[in-house]
């Protein structure tokens, strides 16, 4: 899971060099390396005070070192390869192996040092979004530190004080930085591990990127027309499930570095808003809700009982994010009779093909060629063909059998006898349908009327 080839070669290297911590320690904490970009099982303390891990979807907690009492972590901002979906690698800046870099997990109280390497061909420097810390360890570069240059190692110290849901990112050249994916979530639990207790704990992060089809590096002058909207860095179907074992208490913690909001939707369940990066909301705030907005730079942490089995639908309801590159250019053709110039077109452009022009669901089933590293716009095949989805969509599968604490993708849900959607096949639609804009009112719409007329409302 882990490689040691991180730690061996920077921390020798930094030793030789003489940076090391004014903090006191005479080594480098251990930085360790993810080379996967599957969801790793859920970390539990090996030492420290206890608390219930989260689960970083497609992503990993950080493990740490106690040193007098004291969590060590060590974090190393490099150039990473990180896979979107299966069929398409990007080439992105990151931490200790991946995009997003690590959760760090911590309790309540915990004193942290955090030593932070930069492998990045420019400098940088982390802020800690969210946390109430002392002001020349909150990372803006030039504002309250200088920048870490390259091959140079910072110490960040603080008290976690406040539990909840945070993130990390770069404050220096912020926008090429964090349009390369560097970026990570924080979690602080509480002191008391029963406060605030749940039986399944998800984390991820909105991101987008702009990577041209066939290449493999994000535009990073792209304000707002990105074409890979992400969850951790990963597009559907790359995106893993999030099981959950059927009445178990659900949450789900999510952050949005993105330069739009997105509303996230859950299927068959409704669920309410139980914490922001400012803390856990009080009780008399909550509402539900199936869908909550989360604006740049906002967490939300929502749950929900999962009382219902099945494989439910978890996406942003902006439906282009749920697609993938490739399908922002192209004209649309609804409606278009094709056929009668594209002998013409087919002389000119010999490749050319006819789509959309029933809709571009047919885009999701096809196989048509696209560049190299490029995912399709929309795909993922499910039990009954194809989702015809893309971007930032995942489903969260409930089971009965689910055992407590297990992860693993139970499959496709097996629909119980006589609870799905089923073909009519009994008498066909009349071939002849009056028009519902005709111009004489039809028999049952003049009964209406005088059904309507007859009514209470005549009297007024
Ligand atoms: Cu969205």
């Amino acid at each position: 899971m882990y490689s040691r080839r991180n730690f061996l070669s920077s921390a020798a290297a930094f030793i030789a060099a003489g940076v090391v911590s004014k903090a006191g320690a005479a080594t480098l904490p251990e930085a360790p390396l993810m080379d996967k970009a599957d969801t790793q099982p859920p970390l539990h303390p090996p030492n420290g005070r206890p608390y219930y891990p989260v689960v970083t979807l497609n992503g990993w907690t950080l493990p740490w070192r106690m040193k007098n009492g004291v969590k060590e972590f060590h974090l190393i901002a490099e150039p990473v390869l990180r896979e979107i979906a299966p069929g398409m690698k990007a080439t992105l800046w990151g931490y200790n192996g991946q995009s997003p870099g690590p959760t760090i997990e911590v309790v309540e109280g915990d004193r942290v040092r955090l030593f932070v390497t930069n492998k990045l061909p420019e400098h940088t420097t982390i802020h800690w979004h969210g946390q109430r810390l002392p002001n020349g360890m909150d990372g803006v570069s030039g504002l309250v530190q200088p920048p870490i240059l390259p091959g140079k190692t910072f110490v960040y110290e603080f008290v976690a004080k406040r539990s909840g849901t945070f993130m990390y990112h770069p404050h220096a050249d912020e926008m090429s930085q964090m349009a390369m994916g560097m970026m990570g979530l924080w979690i602080t639990h509480p002191n008391d591990p029963k406060q605030h207790r749940v039986d399944r704990d998800f984390c991820f992060l909105l991101n987008a990127y702009d990577v041209d089809p066939g290449s493999s590096t994000p535009r990073i002058n792209t304000m707002l027309d990105f074409n890979l909207w992400t969850w951790n860095s990963r597009a559907f179907p790359g995106i893993d499930p999030l099981v959950c074992r059927q009445y178990d208490r659900v949450r789900i913690r999510i952050g949005n570095l993105t330069m739009t909001n997105h509303p996230i939707h859950l299927h068959g369940h409704e669920f309410v808003v139980t914490g922001t990066d400012g803390g856990w909301t009080p009780l008399a705030s909550r509402w539900p809700e199936v869908t909550t907005d989360i604006a740049v730079g906002q967490m939300r942490a929502i749950e929900f009982d999962a009382t219902d089995p099945g494989d439910w639908a978890l996406h942003c309801h902006k439906s282009h994010h749920t697609m993938n590159a490739m399908g922002h250019n192209v004209p649309t053709m609804i409606g278009v009779d094709q056929s009668a110039v594209i002998d013409k077109i087919t002389r000119l452009i010999p490749d050319y093909m006819v789509m959309g022009d029933t809709g571009m669901a047919d885009m999701g089933a096809m196989q048509m060629p696209i560049p190299e590293n490029t995912l399709p716009m929309m795909g993922g095949e499910g039990p009954y063909g194809s989702v015809e989805m893309g971007g930032m969509f995942s489903v969260v599968k409930i089971r009965k059998d689910q055992k407590p604490g297990d992860y693993t993708d139970p499959g496709w849900y097996q629909q119980p006898e006589g609870t799905q959607a089923y073909e009519w096949t009994g008498e066909p639609l009349p071939t002849t349908r009056a028009p519902a804009n005709a111009a004489a009112p039809t028999a049952s719409e003049t009964i209406m009327l005088d059904v309507k007329k007859g009514g209470a409302h005549g009297e007024h």
